[in-house]
């Protein structure tokens, strides 16, 4: 038995990200453009502040934003601290079109953007700007994640994170998507797993595929999305695939995981889907043609 089309994404605002690329799965579209159109919902949300446009800046208030994607014949794009671009993740969708590249950094991807006529703005928020200020009064820079938790807590302002995409066509093809602000208050320069193919991100449209949700660092270490679709090609399900994939972060850093969260989440090529966290509070959202889902899995202790 198959489950597709399908569509699934990291935390609540998955939810309205899914609608969006609904639109072009039940029509018969592909999956490359069905999770391109559905991270562009939380990229453009003025009220995320860990995705697109409304992003919190890096610790000198620039805001720096990272993308990724991946198509069913092995195609990727991607963009890594790129500025003054409201959806970097159609520029990765270009740089994979256009370019004979994968990805683009900084000013170059910038440059690229506005030649294939996005417009350049600022995306520093009224709103981004005061609490990078209130943040600047104390500035502790503690990539050990005090933030990172505080944004996990539900409920909390910061709780809002990455968005990372998985989706299968109604031809069964898989594709993915990835895209963030990164770290808030991160050092200038500094660029997570999220543009990262097999980090943030990875499909084999043979296996399935899978992305990554936390401190990016730790996704970087154990190549994170691309363990988990390997874990799934030796028969794990996704879910225990990507358990395996939190519980290599967890043996190489015992102390260290217990203050961080990280998370992953994952389809394998019959639809079937499962994610994993180190911490309670991650939460992904399923949209096939039954339901439309919130779904909270438990974390590694669990
Ligand atoms: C990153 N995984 O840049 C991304 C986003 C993030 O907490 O910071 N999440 O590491």
């Amino acid at each position: 038995v198959v489950n597709y089309p399908i569509v699934i994404s990291t935390w609540d605002f998955g939810v309205a990200a899914n609608q969006e690329a609904w639109k072009t799965l039940s029509t018969g579209g592909r999956a490359v453009d069905a999770v391109e159109a559905g991270v562009k919902i939380p990229e453009a949300d003025m009220k995320n502040h860990s995705v697109g446009r409304a992003g919190y800046p890096d610790r000198d208030g620039f805001v720096t934003l990272d993308a990724c994607i991946m198509d069913e014949l092995g195609n990727c794009g991607s963009v890594a601290g790129i500025e003054d671009i409201a959806h970097p993740i159609s520029v990765a969708r270009l740089v994979m079109d256009k370019t004979p590249h994968v990805m683009l950094v900084g000013d170059g991807a910038r440059q690229f953007a506005i030649e294939q006529g996005f417009k350049a703005e600022r995306l520093l928020t009224k709103e981004s700007e005061k609490e990078w200020k209130k943040w600047l009064k104390k500035a502790v820079y503690s990539p050990k994640i005090n933030i990172e938790n505080e944004m996990m807590k539900p409920g909390s302002k910061y709780n809002h994170d990455t968005i990372g995409m998985l989706a299968i066509d109604a031809k069964g093809n898989i594709s993915g998507a990835c895209t963030t602000s990164g770290m808030a208050f991160k050092m200038h320069g500094r660029v997570g797993d999220s543009p990262i193919i097999g980090a943030g991100l990875y499909v084999d449209n043979e296996v399935g595929g899978a992305t990554s949700t936390g401190v990016g660092e730790e996704v970087i270490r154990n190549v994170g999305s691309f363990l988990v679709v390997e874990l799934m090609r030796q028969g794990m399900s996704p879910e225990a695939a990507c358990k395996e994939a939190v519980d290599r972060i967890i043996h190489k850093k015992p102390e260290k995981s217990k203050e961080i969260q990280v998370g992953f989440l994952a389809i394998n090529k019959k639809g079937e889907y499962g994610a994993y966290a180190l911490q309670e509070g991650f939460s992904f959202a399923v949209c096939d043609k039954d339901k439309q889902d919130l779904i909270i899995p438990g974390k590694s202790v669990y």
